[in-house]
């Protein structure tokens, strides 16, 4: 069986972004591949988190990994810091990775302008640690939306750039995106992806949003000048809204576009807020209950650790064998 890998930081709410263009997919692809999926919780200090929060939105992601339908029995689930080769990896890739390299990634300049207080060296070698993540597990692909192509990328690079000095060593990853929505926008402004980390909570749905606030959201959502409910070039806003549509309602953009032919925003909004409640219903019953059994997520997390560190020690073993640092 092929394996997939990927990761999300515990560091807030989980919003229709994350699930659209990762968590959704993650579902689909568990019946297919060998699946490992990580909490990276190493990744999520490199902006500062209260510890206590830390803790909470750790377990608040495990079930929530659960809740939209990941089978524990079926795939891994495991914490980034339960399994200390990811740090050691990363710190040989921190040997190999060129400064130029780094200073080109787009998530880097952007964390780096939002972080000016803050901007440390880990949101720089943060791109080296994914790395590290991805490669310990030998994946084909990496199912992740569209912002994180550009590691993906550095990723093959410093794999190839291994194996072109080592011999075969690591398995060359694969982008894997979302037919659908791998870029999903943010709400209150379509020119930029909805992100947790926003200023503005008018940006995201979170997938715990009650329905009032959902309803609230989507009426304030920004739309484009116009009143037409069509997708196109020239309405990125309405393009945004009817993804998230779409993708919900196992609706083509088409038959939502005809659905709402000649009937305005007002109308459409009121609909897409209906056709999100409805679909998040389900997961939010199944977290509430998932979020009573803490000590069930940590043996998930437990269990996740120990056949995550097998695999990933292995691979460690090699590399530091073929640099030579034998044990
Ligand atoms: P932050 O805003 O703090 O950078 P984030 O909301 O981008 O966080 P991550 O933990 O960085 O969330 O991302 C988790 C996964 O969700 C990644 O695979 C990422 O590509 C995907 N993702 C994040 N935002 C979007 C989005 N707007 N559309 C599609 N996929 C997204
Ligand atoms: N950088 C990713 C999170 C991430 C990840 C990974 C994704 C860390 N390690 C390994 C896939 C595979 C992000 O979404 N910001």
């Amino acid at each position: 069986m092929e394996r997939i890998l990927s990761g999300i930081q515990p560091s807030g709410t989980i919003h229709l972004g994350n699930y659209i263009g990762a968590l959704r997919q993650w579902v689909a692809l568990q019946e297919q591949y060998d699946s490992f999926f990580c909490l990276v919780d190493y990744h999520a200090i490199t902006v500062r988190q209260d510890p206590e929060q830390l803790t909470y939105n750790t377990y608040s992601l495990v079930a929530m990994y659960l809740a939209v339908g990941l089978d524990p029995e079926r795939v891994t689930l495991f914490r980034q810091s339960d399994v200390s080769a990811h740090t050691e990896l990363a710190w040989i890739f921190n040997t190999f990775a060129y400064m130029g390299e780094l200073e080109r990634m787009t998530q880097y300049k952007d964390k780096a302008k939002q972080h000016k207080k803050n901007n440390n060296v880990g949101l720089f070698t943060y791109p080296l640690l994914m790395a590290a993540d991805i490669l310990l597990y030998q994946p084909k692909y990496v199912p992740v939306g569209e912002d994180q192509k550009q590691h993906i990328e550095l990723t093959r690079e410093l794999a190839e750039r291994m194996n072109n000095v080592y011999g075969e060593t690591f398995t060359i990853p694969e982008y894997f995106a979302a037919p659908q929505g791998a870029r999903i926008m943010s709400l209150d402004d379509p020119t930029k992806k909805m992100s947790k980390s926003a200023t503005s909570e008018w940006g995201y749905i979170a997938l715990t949003d009650t329905p009032e606030v959902i309803t609230k959201k989507v009426k304030k959502a920004m739309t484009d000048s116009g009143t037409a409910v069509v997708a196109g070039k020239t309405t990125p806003a309405l393009t945004n809204l009817l993804t998230i549509y779409s993708v919900l309602s196992d609706k083509t953009i088409q038959e939502v576009e005809a659905l709402y032919q000649g009937q305005g925003y007002g109308k459409f909004k009121q609909g897409l807020a209906e056709v999100i409640i409805e679909y998040l219903k389900p997961i939010q019953v199944n977290y509430a209950t998932l979020m009573s059994d803490i000590p069930m997520l940590q043996r998930i997390l437990q269990q996740g650790a120990a056949k995550a560190k097998l695999i990933a020690d292995k691979t460690l073993n090699d590399v530091k064998a073929k640099i030579g640092i034998h044990p």
